[in-house]
């Protein structure tokens, strides 16, 4: 039997049915019946299934020694320890000496209790989560306009829109279901248009009708300039803004100062004056216009500004909590959005209500009936590792979250909790950058054994359920926080006994003393985040929930809009026009780091890899960290495509293949955020980011940090695949990934090798003199490889050069499908060709039916194919999940491209 479930990526939330396989793994597929996606699954979500398994994972707690190894215990022993050391801090220097570090990975349930245990009993708000990092400049700029942190729409705006402006978000890869979506709907109506702001040429502008790469960090001007645009050109809703809003004036005034020349907010924001104009002309026209932002926008030293830049358009129009029209921030985890709902923030309490105001305070602590609630705001994720590192948090708990991967200034971060008295990681891999400096490891439940919910990027709700057992001793989040609570000594508030009790106290905390809008009551406070309809459910109408949208009213109805009747949540019941400030970021360019570093997001792999690294589907797409950046700026610095380079700042530095994608503007580089210290020698890009954040939101600028990009000299480059895992330890560069039967490892060194042969041996670990080892070497160009056999099956190979043009992956990647090698395959191991230049496709393009660009490209060549359909049907590629569609578009734009040339 299926189990419908949630997927537990990103923030589109797809339904998912799940069942579990007798070898370990589990089939999904998608839920027809689950309003985001409708049965579709992108990459991701389709390969679910090959990440379940129990290797890697982490499934008994442990306790670091004196030795300094980790040794596994009882839980009783860890819940103590965490429990006993963070009471001892707690009384010794009060309780904003310890603090939480959570994340929008957690279901609600989760999220609700430990902020519960933060705010109302430990009395400390030192709890902040990664959201910081992800959805905080949009938390901000919601409240600025509404009074409080609500996306007014729905999915379906975006399918109902005439315009849909994509700034900063890269969707085709990121939420490739929604994006799905806006392409159908585009395809069914030919006037739609797509407008992408993005300072790269992503995958997403394949299917734009207007791309406008942006100088990075100056959409505040480009939004300021459509204000004063709209404005001049009349395109204000004079009703709506008089009946429903407050601030154009000063907005206005501060837009028409500072972009009220379109040919001025060209030359800042290096766009041509007829692309800008065309795009305001169709925002100008277009009634229905939905603008879909995500972190090109969010993670800025101006987030929040930005945000605000672009509602402030959406009121002038009064196009909002109408169909097909509205500002939409897009989520980027699965439970962005319930984490914020229950009040994950370090300046937030839980039900949307907030710190700063004593109502607020009273009507949580008297709800909770608590001993106390946390009365001033906490330190903000970035603050909070700083503080961590100058001794004045002596204890962090982390859960669901890396941030020695994903911080920026990662290595100050590094430095922090090796400092740090106590430090607790709840996870469910054994192996992270951030568990290398834990004292206690606490085993979760993973995706797929674990019950709860979550609210995508819509406000909806659904349901992750469990399918698979609990495996060794993992536990639920929730349930670890509350066993620890109780320790603690708070023996009240914390006795939960199934996770549906506690989303009961969520949604009735939700509904409690909320007013209705308008309502004199000051006891009572009005807040859209209702559950009231859910507040009631038994355990049974809790196990059936279905995906609703919140509020969701007392008969059980959701909502799929708000702000249809102009009510918005400040207290005169008026939306806010923000006066916002366009500036550079912080940290310019100069001679010394004369490049803007943007980091961001991949097709095939989701944030540290912990999950998607396991998934031999999903690492042939982009299986090494990389370093993109223009043909004339790697020139400039001295380093070629193929070669290794070091990306460096003021913060840090980290070592990437260099890559010339085509999508990038000259001044710019952008380097994936995924690879950490499990899966490469040196490529970290958190290391080398600038901790700046944006005032407001406290959200860090991850897409802006002056870096120089240098050549990492090497002597020799190689790669590896082998049956076994190998200690990557000896090459100066090593990346390593999961692929069907083997694991490959991309390698480099500095030093010459005297001898290759023995080299090799100890690399791949065969000691034995008589082993079946094959091997080729030409000194005189340096050139080396060897394979190692057993029964004529291939167990490992490795090849060497001193340039980095080396056999192809794929094709070597079969023979580990082969359970014999014949005399043909041995001599093509050795040629380092395949006997049939064919078998060669190429770099992966479609990862659901393992095709290469290759053949794709001579595939579109030979038969003239001009369209991803066409594709589809010859080639499989693009037929299931649709992922690599957009860049099936630029394949056939790219051949064309040659063949005009
Ligand atoms: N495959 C995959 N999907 C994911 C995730 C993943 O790890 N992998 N993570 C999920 C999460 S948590 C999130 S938050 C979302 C993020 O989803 P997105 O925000 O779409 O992804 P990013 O790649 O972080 O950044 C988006 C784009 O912002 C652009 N950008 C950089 N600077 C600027 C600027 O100054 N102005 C503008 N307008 N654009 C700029 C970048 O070039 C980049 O293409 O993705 C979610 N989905
Ligand atoms: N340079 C740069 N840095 C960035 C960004 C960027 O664009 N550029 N984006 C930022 C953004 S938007 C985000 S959201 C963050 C994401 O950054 P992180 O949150 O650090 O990324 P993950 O790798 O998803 O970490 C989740 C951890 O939780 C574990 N886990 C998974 N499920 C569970 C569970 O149920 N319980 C427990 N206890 N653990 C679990 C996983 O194994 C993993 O170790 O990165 C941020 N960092
Ligand atoms: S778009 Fe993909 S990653 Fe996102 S929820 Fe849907 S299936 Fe999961
Ligand atoms: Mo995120």
């Amino acid at each position: 039997m299926s189990v419908a479930t949630t997927c537990p990526y990103c923030g589109v939330g797809c339904g998912v049915l799940a069942r579990a396989a007798p070898d370990g793994s589990a089939q999904v597929r998608g839920d027809p019946a689950h309003p985001a996606n409708a049965g579709r699954l992108c990459v991701k979500g389709a390969a679910l299934g090959e990440t379940v398994d129990l290797q890697g994972r982490l499934l008994y707690p442990a306790l670091r020694g004196a030795d300094g190894a980790l040794h596994q215990v009882s839980w009783d022993d860890a819940l103590d320890r965490v429990a006993g050391t963070f009471r001892r801090i707690i009384d010794a220097h009060g309780p904003d000496a310890v603090a939480f570090y959570v994340s929008g990975q957690l279901l609600t349930e989760d999220y609700y209790v430990v902020n519960k245990l933060a705010k109302g009993y430990i009395g400390t708000a030192n709890i902040d989560t990664n959201s910081r990092l992800c959805m905080s400049s949009a938390v901000a700029g919601h409240k600025r306009a509404f009074g409080e942190d609500v996306v007014p729409g729905c999915y379906e705006d975006m399918e109902q829109a005439e315009l849909i402006v994509l700034v900063g978000s890269n969707a085709a890869w990121c939420h490739p279901i929604v994006f799905q979506r806006i392409a159908k709907a585009k395809e069914q109506q030919a006037n739609r248009r797509l407008v992408v702001i993005d300072p790269r040429r992503t995958a997403t502008c394949e299917s734009a009708d207007l791309h406008l790469p942006i100088k990075p960090g100056t959409d505040v001007w480009l939004f300021n300039g459509l204000l004063a645009f709209l404005f001049q050109q009349g395109a204000m809703d004079a009703r709506f803004v008089d009946a429903h809003t407050q601030g154009l004036e000063r907005a206005l005034e501060a837009a028409q100062a500072q972009a009220g020349d379109p040919a001025q907010v060209a030359r800042i924001c290096g766009l041509q004056l007829a692309d800008l104009l065309a795009f305001y002309r169709w925002f100008a026209s277009c009634e229905r216009t939905v603008s879909v932002f995500s972190q090109g926008v969010n993670q800025s030293s101006s987030g929040t500004d930005k945000v605000n830049s672009i509602i402030n358009c959406h009121l002038l129009a009064g196009r909002i909590g109408k169909p097909g029209m509205g500002p939409f921030s897009i989520t980027g985890q699965p439970n962005a959005m319930g984490g914020r709902e229950v009040g994950g923030l370090a300046n937030v309490l839980a039900a949307h209500l907030e710190l700063a105001d004593p109502v607020h305070r009273d009507i949580v602590q008297s709800f909770w009936g608590s001993p106390r609630v946390a009365d001033r705001a906490g330190l903000k994720a970035v603050e909070l590792f700083q503080a961590i590192d100058e001794g004045r948090v002596k204890a962090v708990w982390i859960m669901a979250t890396n941030p020695v991967v994903s911080l920026p200034d990662a290595d100050r971060v590094k430095r922090a909790l090796a400092r740090c008295e106590c430090v607790v990681s709840s996870d469910v891999v054994s192996h992270t950058d951030t568990q290398a400096f834990a004292h206690v490891l606490l085993p979760a439940l993973a995706w797929g054994e674990k019950d709860g919910t979550v609210t995508n990027s819509e406000r909806r709700l659904s349901r992750q359920r469990a399918f698979l057992p609990a495996p060794g001793e993992a536990r639920a989040d929730w349930r670890i926080v509350c066993e620890v609570a109780r320790r603690m000594g708070f023996t009240q508030g914390f006795e939960f006994r199934h996770v549906h009790e506690i989303f009961l106290e969520h949604a009735r905390l939700t509904a409690h003393r909320n007013a209705e809008p308008g309502c004199d009551d000051s006891h009572r406070v009005h807040r859209q985040l209702n559950l009231e309809g859910l507040a009631h459910l038994d355990r049974g109408g809790y196990d059936a929930m279905t995906p609703v949208q919140w509020p969701v009213q007392a008969n059980g109805m959701g909502t799929s809009r708000l702000f249809a009747d102009g009510c918005y949540a400040h207290a005169d019941g008026r939306a806010r026009f923000v006066a916002t400030e366009a500036r550079m970021p912080v940290h310019a360019p100069d001679r010394e780091y004369p490049l803007v570093l943007n980091t961001g997001r991949i097709r095939d792999q989701w944030h540290s890899m912990t999950r998607t690294g396991k998934a031999p589907r999903l690492t042939g797409h982009l299986p090494e960290p990389f370093v993109d950046m223009h043909p004339h700026d790697a020139l400039r610095c001295g380093v070629r495509e193929g070669e290794l380079a070091r990306v460096r700042s003021r913060w840090g530095a980290m070592v990437a293949r260099v890559k010339h994608g085509g999508g990038i503007l000259a001044g710019s580089v952008f380097v994936p955020i995924h690879w950490s210290d499990q899966f490469a020698s040196d490529a970290r890009v958190g290391g080398v980011v600038n901790p700046v954040v944006d005032p407001v939101s406290g959200e860090p600028e991850f897409k802006h940090t002056p870096v120089s990009v240098e050549p990492f000299p090497v002597r020799w480059y190689g790669f590896s695949l082998s049956r076994d895992a190998l200690a990557a330890n000896g090459p100066s560069y090593w990346t390593s990934i999961r692929g069907e039967q083997f694991r490959r490892y991309e390698i480099a060194h500095r030093e010459p090798l005297a001898e290759c042969g023995r080299w090799a041996r100890g690399w791949l670990g065969v000691t034995d003199p008589e082993a079946d080892w094959l091997e080729y070497e030409d000194r005189s160009t340096g050139v080396y490889r060897a394979a190692y056999l057993i029964n004529d099956r291939i167990e490992a190979c490795v090849f060497l050069a001193p340039r980095p043009d080396l056999p192809a992956r794929q094709w070597l990647a079969s023979l580990f499908d082969c359970e014999r090698l014949d005399d043909v395959d041995r001599a093509a191991l050795l040629i380092g060709e395949p006997a049939n230049p064919a078998e060669s496709t190429g770099p992966m393009v479609c990862s659901c039916f393992g095709v290469g660009r290759r053949t794709i490209c001579d595939a579109i060549r030979a038969q003239g194919l001009d369209t991803p359909a066409s594709i589809t049907a010859l080639l499989r590629a693009g037929g299931n999940c649709g992922s690599c569609v957009p860049e099936l578009r630029q394949l056939i734009a790219q051949v064309r491209a040659q063949a005009n040339a």
